[in-house]
């Protein structure tokens, strides 16, 4: 199925037409496709629920949507990635979780993003964030279903179990080797090797590391952790960002999680960058924000991140 980027308007028309059945469908494709990813899908390395790139081609890394429509359509027409997918570039396009909930239009959301990852499964990753946690571990408020239901009537709680199944299979983390580690929340402040990253769902929550990935933000002026306000992940400060980059021989932490006035902000001396890609209420922040990141250039120091972000 060929796709200009005319088409990214006929993409909101079928979100906005879609069938209950053809929503189920659609998400069961994305979970077989999700599923049956090992070992090498086109340029990507998968261990567990780790993705492994190698520091080549572009890649367009986007925070949190929660719902808004008007954000994600409009990073998808700046950027270009339906166009450049199409010409066969290599480009990637790297969600960092948090698709739903407190956004209206949080089936359309969804629906946008999973028709882009069964049209180009090898460029679409599909990270978890907090609000795609494990059964024990749901966000709240959590309207997800309430949106569904309007907009597919009694179907709609069919619909919700399925996309809690497709949960169950998104990514705990990407790394882009040599250079950055990409996860929703936070950096899980046990873990001793990548592993710990690659099979957190598979340990959850024997373990905390998954809870960690998906909740914890970063702190200012702490050593360790601290017991966070969001009453679950932790508060984690420099040594632990440190200790995980070093584990992982990468230079910074990309995270969303956090909304922020700016769409983004940097915390440890620039280590860690929050991206957060929504605007407006519930939130406060008057901007949203993606990376447009040149995967090829050497990370001199985590600052140089900043030219990659693209505010709106
Ligand atoms: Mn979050």
């Amino acid at each position: 199925m060929a796709f200009s980027v005319k088409d990214l308007s006929n993409l909101i028309d079928m979100a906005a037409k879609t069938s209950s059945n053809e929503f189920l469908q659609l998400t069961q494709i994305c979970i077989q496709l999700l599923a049956k990813e090992s070992r090498q899908v086109g340029n990507l390395r998968i261990t567990g629920r780790l993705v492994e790139v190698p520091p080549v081609g572009e890649a367009i890394i986007v925070g949190d949507i929660h719902g808004d429509l008007e954000s994600l359509t409009h990073i998808l027409e700046n950027s270009s990635f339906i166009e450049k997918a199409n010409g066969g570039e290599d480009i990637l396009l790297i969600f960092l979780g948090d698709y739903g909930d407190r956004g209206f239009y949080s089936p359309e959301v969804y629906y946008i993003v999973l028709k882009l990852k069964e049209l180009f499964p090898q460029r679409v990753v599909l990270m978890r964030g907090n609000h795609e946690g494990p059964d024990d571990l749901l966000a709240s408020p959590h309207d997800l279903p309430f949106h569904l239901n309007r907009k597919f009537g009694e179907k709609g709680s069919e619909v919700y179990l399925k996309l809690r199944e497709l949960f169950n299979n998104l990514y705990n983390a990407v790394l882009i080797d040599e250079r950055y580690i990409l996860l929703h929340g936070g950096a899980p402040s046990q873990a001793s090797k990548a592993d710990d990253l690659a099979y957190a769902h598979e340990k959850h929550p024997r373990e905390r590391h998954l809870e960690e990935i998906l909740w914890s933000d970063p702190w200012e002026g702490i050593k360790g952790t601290y017991a966070s306000p969001r009453g679950a992940g932790r508060l984690f400060g420099e040594d632990v960002t440190d200790r995980l980059l070093k584990m992982l021989a990468v230079k910074a932490l990309i995270r969303g999680h956090e909304p922020s006035e700016e769409g983004f902000k940097t915390n440890h001396n620039g280590k860690v960058l929050t991206i957060f890609s929504r605007r407006g209420p519930p939130y406060h922040n008057d901007y949203g924000a993606y990376l447009y990141l040149d995967m090829s250039l050497k990370v001199e120091e985590p600052n140089q991140l900043l030219q990659s972000i693209r505010r709106f």
